[in-house]
């Protein structure tokens, strides 16, 4: 019998957009108002703990306020009713998927409500502030805790499992990343020389718009639900 075909679809800060968590690079984006280089490197990290715990402890302390939006929950309507694999694949920190009730997301950069000791590695879900003072339960290494997201130069999650769904999958799907960062940027590359369709769901072009076989820009809370109905009656064909 043949296989559904399957999705893999590759989410940035613009789906969060909506529910009020601020992008990067967008005009009242994280990067206009804090420097990447003083918060989001191991650098940075080594040279001023407090300062980045701070910068973290604040994002982290939003997340209960926010909820998943439009596109989220839509995302998790197809995953839940489409009869064949998908698989998201998010850039963001943030808990908003899983909140929506996707269950198949890989946090290729980490997640805000994970610790990581820098000591010992154990990763474990972690609510509330970290400090320079916070000890690891496992290891006891007081100092060490950061939180588990994957700063410059550092290698993000679950790599080899990634380019093996962008290889085997039909369609690929992006969504809310201005294709600014690698590797995900290339994703879209990847995914086609295997062989899928490409689809860029964003507010504006991104830098990589070139590379997509179609584009719908506009707002993901408003596209995603009418594309998810496309998909579920079979009038989106891949
Ligand atoms: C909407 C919307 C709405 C708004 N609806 N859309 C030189 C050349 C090439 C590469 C490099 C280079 N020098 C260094 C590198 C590598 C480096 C890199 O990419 N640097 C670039 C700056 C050039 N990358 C790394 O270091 C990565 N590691 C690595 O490469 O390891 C080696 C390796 C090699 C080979 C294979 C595998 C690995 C690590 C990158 C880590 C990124 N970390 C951050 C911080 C995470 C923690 C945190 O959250 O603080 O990740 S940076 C930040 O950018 C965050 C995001 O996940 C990431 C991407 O941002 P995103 O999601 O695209 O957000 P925006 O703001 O850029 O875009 C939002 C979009 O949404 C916009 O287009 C809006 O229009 C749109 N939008 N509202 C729909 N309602």
């Amino acid at each position: 019998m043949a296989r559904s075909p399957s999705i893999v679809i590759l989410t940035g800060a613009g789906i969060s957009a909506e529910s009020g968590l601020h992008t990067f690079r967008d005009k009242n984006g994280i990067w206009n108002r804090v420097r990447l280089e003083d918060v989001a490197t191991p650098e940075a990290f080594a040279a001023h703990p407090a300062r980045v715990q701070k910068f973290y402890n604040k994002r982290r302390a939003m997340l209960p306020s926010v909820q998943p939006n439009a596109a989220h929950h839509a995302l998790a309507r197809l995953e839940k009713t489409y009869d064949g694999l998908v698989t998201i694949i998010t850039q963001n920190v943030d808990d908003l998927h899983e909140r929506a009730g996707s269950d198949s997301v890989i946090h290729m950069h980490g997640e805000l409500n994970k610790s990581l000791c820098a000591a010992c590695g154990t990763s474990i879900p972690h609510k509330g502030d970290l400090s320079i003072d916070s000890e690891c339960g496992h290891c006891g290494a007081i100092g060490r805790l950061r939180p588990d997201v994957v700063w410059f130069g550092e290698m993000p999650y679950q790599m080899d499992r990634i380019y093996e769904l962008l290889r085997d999958c039909d369609l690929f799907i992006s969504i809310g990343t201005s294709g600014n960062v690698y590797p995900a940027a290339q994703f879209v590359q990847e995914a086609s020389h295997g062989g899928a369709h490409t689809l860029e769901i964003n507010l504006e072009p991104s830098l990589g718009v070139s590379d997509f076989a179609e584009t719908r820009h506009g707002k993901a809370g408003a596209l995603l639900p009418l594309f998810v109905d496309e998909v579920l009656t079979g009038q989106y064909r891949f």
